[in-house]
């Protein structure tokens, strides 16, 4: 079949919109269509041409919602009709990791998928007779696309596609690196690094767990309204502070704090968000993506002297189980969604939403298909 997309020919340079060819779904996938798609800032840092794994040509993207077209044989968990997210953290259920019960980290399709092909080895998608990569186990930047039938989660039907589509990743990793993560308690005081399209679900997540202090530190003046909107208590921006940020920070929370998150993919702030962590017990999570060849550094003495440093992919959550469950926190009104999609663009401005993530003046961008 064919369908329309918007193609990453080459890193550093604009999305095309062409009409590419789909083969449909074999045993174990299915075909959906994308119904809406948001644009995270890892598909910007994969086009930036920095991702160790970017492949191209392809189609990126994964962050969407959609419909279940057409099933391959022996799928037995959804159906055609169904409304699904795609999951670049699938959930297999059998693997050595859904099994440990210790990560979210499936290992079912890991390989393929950062090869950019099916677990069969083979891209579904092409143009002109060229092969085309998938992105991420996704590709929702095209109006169809075929998934392994793991990597999918069956959500409710009433549900808004152009909303729940952010939960396809932004929403679920902020708030889940603060419930499935860090673990954060009542009364914690926190510090968010980044309040972008994943630092302010971390200040709902930090809200709905009832944090205490949640301080939020941008270089971007605008965020400090943006933050107080979802709960933050405290705003910071760095460039306002005279002096150490480690210092102000640690002075500003009596000690340092409970949790901090990174949520820039910046080193530098990696190393001060460990820094501002309370000594004995401070937990800084990092959930920013860096460039290949970053490395994170800090002094032996802030491990040893209590503080710990910790990872988050898709904010922990194992998506068949748990993403149908944030659907319905949203469709309940235990989070928000809504204020944060800024911008409703059609496909064919799809390279409008990475300039006005570039420049700050959206939280998260949706194509509409
Ligand atoms: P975004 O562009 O919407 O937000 C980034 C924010 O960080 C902006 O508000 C920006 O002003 C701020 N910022 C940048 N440099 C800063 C600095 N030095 N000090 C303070 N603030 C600074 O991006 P996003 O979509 O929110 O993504 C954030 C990061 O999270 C990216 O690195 C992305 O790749 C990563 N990410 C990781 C996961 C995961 O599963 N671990 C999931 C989604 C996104
Ligand atoms: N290919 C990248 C990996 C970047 C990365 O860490 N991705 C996150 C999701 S970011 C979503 O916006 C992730 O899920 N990581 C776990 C995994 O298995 O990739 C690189 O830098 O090499
Ligand atoms: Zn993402």
């Amino acid at each position: 079949m064919k369908t329309r997309a918007a193609l990453a020919f080459e890193a550093k340079k604009p999305l095309e919109i062409v009409e590419l060819d789909l083969e449909g779904p074999r045993a174990g996938e299915v075909l959906v269509e994308i119904k809406a798609t948001g644009i995270c800032h890892t598909d910007a840092y994969t086009l930036s041409g920095m991702d160790s794994e970017g492949l191209f040509p392809s189609v990126l993207g994964h962050e969407g919602a959609g419909v279940v077209v057409e099933v391959g044989a022996g799928v037995t968990s959804v159906k055609p009709g169904d409304h699904v997210i795609p999951l670049y953290t699938p959930e297999c259920r059998q693997c050595k990791s859904c099994l440990s019960r210790k990560t979210n980290l499936c290992t079912a399709i890991r390989g393929t998928q950062g090869n950019g092909v099916m677990p069969d080895g083979a891209s579904r998608f092409s143009y002109k007779g060229q092969t085309v990569y998938h992105y991420m186990g996704c590709s929702t930047f095209s109006n169809f696309t075929v998934l392994p039938e793991i990597a999918v989660a069956k959500v409710r039907e009433d549900a808004p596609f152009d909303k729940i589509c952010y939960i396809g990743c932004g929403v679920t990793t902020g708030v889940g690196a603060v419930i499935n993560t860090a673990k954060v308690e009542p009364g914690a005081n926190c510090i968010v690094f980044g309040l972008g399209g994943i630092g302010l679900n971390v200040i709902q997540g930090l809200r709905l767990v009832g944090a205490d202090m949640i301080v939020g530190v941008d270089l971007n003046p605008d965020r400090k309204a943006w933050g107080e909107r979802f709960g933050m208590t405290h705003f910071v921006n760095p460039a306002e502070v005279t002096g150490d940020l480690v210092a102000h920070l640690v002075e500003l929370t009596g000690g340092g704090a409970d949790y901090t998150f990174d949520a820039t993919g910046n080193t530098t702030v990696m190393r001060q968000a460990l820094e501002a962590c309370h000594r004995g017990w401070g937990e800084s999570i990092i959930i920013g993506v860096a460039e290949a060849g970053k490395e994170i550094a800090t002094r032996p003495f802030q491990l040893v002297t209590g503080r710990v440093w910790k990872g988050t992919a898709f904010g922990g959550a194992r998506g068949r189980t748990d993403v149908p469950k944030i659907v319905d926190w949203y469709m309940s009104g235990k989070i928000e969604i809504d204020p944060m999609i800024t911008h409703i663009l059609p496909l064919e401005q799809i390279n409008e939403a990475f300039d006005l993530m570039h420049h700050g003046e959206s939280i998260r961008s949706v194509v509409v298909f």
